[in-house]
Protein backbone atom coordinates (compact mmCIF):
# COMPACT_ATOMS: atom_id res chain seq x y z
CA UNK A 1 0.00 0.00 0.00
CA UNK A 2 1.40 3.50 -0.98
CA UNK A 3 0.15 7.29 -1.95
CA UNK A 4 -0.39 8.57 -5.26
CA UNK A 5 1.71 11.55 -5.97
CA UNK A 6 0.49 13.44 -9.19
CA UNK A 7 3.36 14.50 -11.17
CA UNK A 8 1.23 17.78 -12.95
CA UNK A 9 3.82 18.53 -15.59
CA UNK A 10 0.98 20.68 -17.36
CA UNK A 11 2.62 23.39 -19.11
CA UNK A 12 -0.32 25.52 -18.15
CA UNK A 13 -1.31 27.63 -15.10
CA UNK A 14 -5.29 27.09 -15.64
CA UNK A 15 -4.94 23.23 -16.62
CA UNK A 16 -2.54 22.60 -14.21
CA UNK A 17 -4.58 24.00 -11.49
CA UNK A 18 -7.92 22.35 -13.12
CA UNK A 19 -6.71 19.24 -12.69
CA UNK A 20 -5.24 19.46 -9.13
CA UNK A 21 -8.55 20.91 -8.82
CA UNK A 22 -10.33 17.71 -9.91
CA UNK A 23 -8.01 14.89 -8.92
CA UNK A 24 -6.89 16.34 -5.39
CA UNK A 25 -9.61 14.54 -3.47
CA UNK A 26 -7.71 10.98 -4.46
CA UNK A 27 -3.96 12.11 -4.18
CA UNK A 28 -1.49 12.44 -1.37
CA UNK A 29 0.48 15.23 -2.56
CA UNK A 30 1.28 16.48 -6.36
CA UNK A 31 4.68 17.06 -7.84
CA UNK A 32 5.75 20.35 -9.74
CA UNK A 33 8.80 21.16 -11.60
CA UNK A 34 10.49 23.16 -14.77
CA UNK A 35 7.61 22.12 -16.80
CA UNK A 36 4.93 23.98 -15.29
CA UNK A 37 6.93 26.41 -12.48
CA UNK A 38 8.46 27.67 -16.40
CA UNK A 39 5.42 27.94 -17.34
CA UNK A 40 2.74 29.60 -14.61
CA UNK A 41 5.90 30.64 -12.14
CA UNK A 42 6.47 29.95 -8.82
CA UNK A 43 3.38 31.35 -7.39
CA UNK A 44 1.61 28.05 -8.78
CA UNK A 45 2.96 26.17 -5.59
CA UNK A 46 1.07 28.34 -3.17
CA UNK A 47 -2.01 28.27 -5.23
CA UNK A 48 -1.94 24.34 -5.84
CA UNK A 49 -1.14 23.84 -1.73
CA UNK A 50 -4.44 25.74 -1.14
CA UNK A 51 -6.40 23.02 -2.15
CA UNK A 52 -5.44 21.15 0.75
CA UNK A 53 -2.56 19.04 -0.93
CA UNK A 54 1.08 19.33 -0.29
CA UNK A 55 3.70 19.99 -3.26
CA UNK A 56 6.49 18.51 -3.88
CA UNK A 57 9.26 20.85 -5.62
CA UNK A 58 11.02 18.80 -7.96
CA UNK A 59 14.00 20.59 -8.89
CA UNK A 60 16.38 18.37 -8.73
CA UNK A 61 18.64 20.77 -7.09
CA UNK A 62 22.18 20.09 -7.93
CA UNK A 63 24.43 23.09 -7.43
CA UNK A 64 27.18 24.65 -4.58
CA UNK A 65 25.67 24.54 -1.01
CA UNK A 66 24.92 28.60 -1.34
CA UNK A 67 23.30 27.97 -4.29
CA UNK A 68 21.16 24.98 -3.26
CA UNK A 69 19.92 27.00 -0.06
CA UNK A 70 18.79 29.69 -1.66
CA UNK A 71 17.06 27.73 -4.51
CA UNK A 72 15.36 25.62 -1.16
CA UNK A 73 14.21 28.17 0.27
CA UNK A 74 12.51 30.07 -1.81
CA UNK A 75 10.47 27.10 -2.67
CA UNK A 76 9.25 26.16 0.73
CA UNK A 77 8.58 30.05 1.31
CA UNK A 78 6.37 29.79 -1.57
CA UNK A 79 4.35 26.94 -0.12
CA UNK A 80 6.26 23.97 -0.81
CA UNK A 81 6.41 21.00 1.90
CA UNK A 82 9.58 19.21 0.37
CA UNK A 83 12.73 19.35 -2.20
CA UNK A 84 14.12 17.32 -4.26
CA UNK A 85 17.36 17.35 -5.41
CA UNK A 86 20.26 15.45 -6.82
CA UNK A 87 23.27 13.74 -4.99
CA UNK A 88 26.18 13.73 -6.94
CA UNK A 89 27.30 17.72 -6.50
CA UNK A 90 27.69 15.72 -2.65
CA UNK A 91 27.69 15.48 0.94
CA UNK A 92 27.84 19.50 1.53
CA UNK A 93 25.40 20.42 -1.04
CA UNK A 94 23.09 17.73 -0.60
CA UNK A 95 23.18 18.75 3.39
CA UNK A 96 22.57 22.36 2.16
CA UNK A 97 19.69 21.62 0.81
CA UNK A 98 18.17 19.05 3.88
CA UNK A 99 19.07 21.72 6.34
CA UNK A 100 16.79 24.05 4.25
CA UNK A 101 14.12 21.61 4.24
CA UNK A 102 14.26 21.28 8.01
CA UNK A 103 14.46 24.80 8.91
CA UNK A 104 11.32 25.32 7.11
CA UNK A 105 9.60 22.28 8.25
CA UNK A 106 9.67 20.15 4.98
CA UNK A 107 11.18 17.18 3.57
CA UNK A 108 14.46 16.62 1.29
CA UNK A 109 14.37 13.74 -0.99
CA UNK A 110 17.21 12.44 -3.01
CA UNK A 111 17.46 10.83 -6.98
CA UNK A 112 19.25 7.90 -6.28
CA UNK A 113 18.52 6.13 -9.21
CA UNK A 114 16.23 7.35 -12.40
CA UNK A 115 13.50 5.37 -14.00
CA UNK A 116 13.89 5.79 -17.82
CA UNK A 117 16.58 3.36 -19.92
CA UNK A 118 19.49 5.75 -19.30
CA UNK A 119 18.95 5.85 -16.07
CA UNK A 120 20.59 2.67 -15.63
CA UNK A 121 23.89 3.83 -17.42
CA UNK A 122 25.41 6.16 -14.55
CA UNK A 123 23.28 5.29 -11.53
CA UNK A 124 24.19 1.21 -11.50
CA UNK A 125 27.48 -0.14 -10.68
CA UNK A 126 27.14 0.81 -6.64
CA UNK A 127 26.67 5.09 -7.46
CA UNK A 128 22.92 4.39 -6.10
CA UNK A 129 23.61 2.39 -3.05
CA UNK A 130 26.30 5.78 -2.45
CA UNK A 131 23.83 8.09 -3.22
CA UNK A 132 21.68 6.08 -0.54
CA UNK A 133 24.33 6.00 1.76
CA UNK A 134 24.85 10.06 1.74
CA UNK A 135 20.86 10.24 1.99
CA UNK A 136 20.89 8.87 5.30
CA UNK A 137 24.53 10.62 6.48
CA UNK A 138 22.71 13.78 5.68
CA UNK A 139 19.18 13.16 7.47
CA UNK A 140 17.30 13.14 4.38
CA UNK A 141 13.57 12.02 3.97
CA UNK A 142 13.73 9.98 1.27
CA UNK A 143 15.26 8.96 -1.88
CA UNK A 144 13.73 8.71 -5.22
CA UNK A 145 13.60 5.58 -6.62
CA UNK A 146 12.67 3.63 -10.06
CA UNK A 147 9.07 1.94 -10.30
CA UNK A 148 10.49 0.64 -13.63
CA UNK A 149 13.14 -1.63 -11.89
CA UNK A 150 11.57 -3.00 -8.90
CA UNK A 151 14.43 -5.27 -7.59
CA UNK A 152 16.38 -1.86 -7.75
CA UNK A 153 14.28 -0.43 -5.30
CA UNK A 154 14.09 -3.86 -3.11
CA UNK A 155 17.78 -3.54 -2.91
CA UNK A 156 17.86 0.23 -2.51
CA UNK A 157 15.14 -0.19 0.60
CA UNK A 158 17.72 -2.72 2.23
CA UNK A 159 20.40 0.49 2.56
CA UNK A 160 17.77 3.30 3.57
CA UNK A 161 15.60 1.69 5.76
CA UNK A 162 12.33 3.05 6.89
CA UNK A 163 13.30 6.47 4.98
CA UNK A 164 10.72 6.93 2.55
CA UNK A 165 10.93 6.05 -1.22
CA UNK A 166 9.00 8.19 -3.62
CA UNK A 167 8.81 6.25 -7.03
CA UNK A 168 8.05 7.22 -10.66
CA UNK A 169 7.71 5.34 -13.92
CA UNK A 170 4.27 4.24 -13.20
CA UNK A 171 1.88 4.63 -16.25
CA UNK A 172 3.28 6.20 -19.76
CA UNK A 173 7.22 4.57 -18.26
CA UNK A 174 5.46 1.15 -18.46
CA UNK A 175 5.67 0.18 -14.74
CA UNK A 176 2.49 -1.00 -12.62
CA UNK A 177 1.34 0.65 -9.46
CA UNK A 178 1.13 -3.54 -8.15
CA UNK A 179 4.67 -3.92 -9.26
CA UNK A 180 6.08 -1.94 -6.47
CA UNK A 181 3.72 -0.59 -3.95
CA UNK A 182 4.72 -2.49 -1.44
CA UNK A 183 8.05 -1.54 -1.60
CA UNK A 184 7.48 2.34 -1.54
CA UNK A 185 5.62 4.86 0.52
CA UNK A 186 4.43 6.62 -2.27
CA UNK A 187 3.93 5.94 -6.69
CA UNK A 188 4.45 9.27 -8.58
CA UNK A 189 2.39 9.13 -11.74
CA UNK A 190 2.53 11.63 -14.32
CA UNK A 191 1.03 11.74 -17.91
CA UNK A 192 -1.42 8.57 -17.39
CA UNK A 193 -3.60 11.17 -15.11
CA UNK A 194 -2.90 14.27 -16.36
CA UNK A 195 -3.21 13.57 -20.34
CA UNK A 196 -6.20 11.35 -19.62
CA UNK A 197 -9.64 12.08 -20.85
CA UNK A 198 -10.97 12.44 -17.43
CA UNK A 199 -7.97 12.89 -14.87
CA UNK A 200 -10.54 12.57 -12.15
CA UNK A 201 -11.26 9.32 -12.88
CA UNK A 202 -7.81 8.50 -13.41
CA UNK A 203 -5.97 9.75 -10.09
CA UNK A 204 -9.60 7.69 -8.62
CA UNK A 205 -8.29 4.67 -9.89
CA UNK A 206 -4.41 5.07 -9.89
CA UNK A 207 -5.45 5.62 -5.69
CA UNK A 208 -7.39 2.10 -5.98
CA UNK A 209 -4.64 0.41 -7.20
CA UNK A 210 -2.03 1.73 -4.94
CA UNK A 211 -3.75 0.76 -1.95
O1 LIG B 1 4.41 9.39 -15.27
P1 LIG B 1 5.27 10.27 -16.15
O2 LIG B 1 6.31 9.51 -16.88
O3 LIG B 1 4.47 11.16 -17.04
O4 LIG B 1 6.01 11.30 -15.18
C1 LIG B 1 6.97 10.87 -14.27
C2 LIG B 1 7.43 12.03 -13.43
O5 LIG B 1 8.43 11.59 -12.54
C3 LIG B 1 8.03 13.18 -14.22
O6 LIG B 1 7.75 14.39 -13.54
C4 LIG B 1 9.51 12.89 -14.18
O7 LIG B 1 10.28 14.06 -14.28
C5 LIG B 1 9.66 12.26 -12.79
N1 LIG B 1 10.76 11.30 -12.63
C6 LIG B 1 10.90 10.24 -13.48
O8 LIG B 1 10.06 10.00 -14.36
N2 LIG B 1 11.97 9.41 -13.35
C7 LIG B 1 12.91 9.57 -12.39
O9 LIG B 1 13.82 8.77 -12.30
C8 LIG B 1 12.78 10.62 -11.49
C9 LIG B 1 11.67 11.44 -11.58
C10 LIG B 1 11.45 12.33 -10.50
O10 LIG B 1 10.38 12.65 -10.07
O11 LIG B 1 12.55 12.76 -9.89
C11 LIG B 1 12.41 13.45 -8.72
Amino acid sequence: MSALILALDATSRDEAMAIAESTAPYLDAIKIGYPLVLSAGLSVAGEIAALGVPVIADFKVADIPNTNTLICDQVFKAGCSAIICHAFPGRDSLLACVESAHVHGGECFVVCEMSHPGGAEWFSGGVAEAFCRMAVAAGADGIIAPATRPARVAALRAIIGGKKIYSPGVGAQGAAAEDVKELVDGVIVGRAIYTAADPAAAAKEYAQRCR
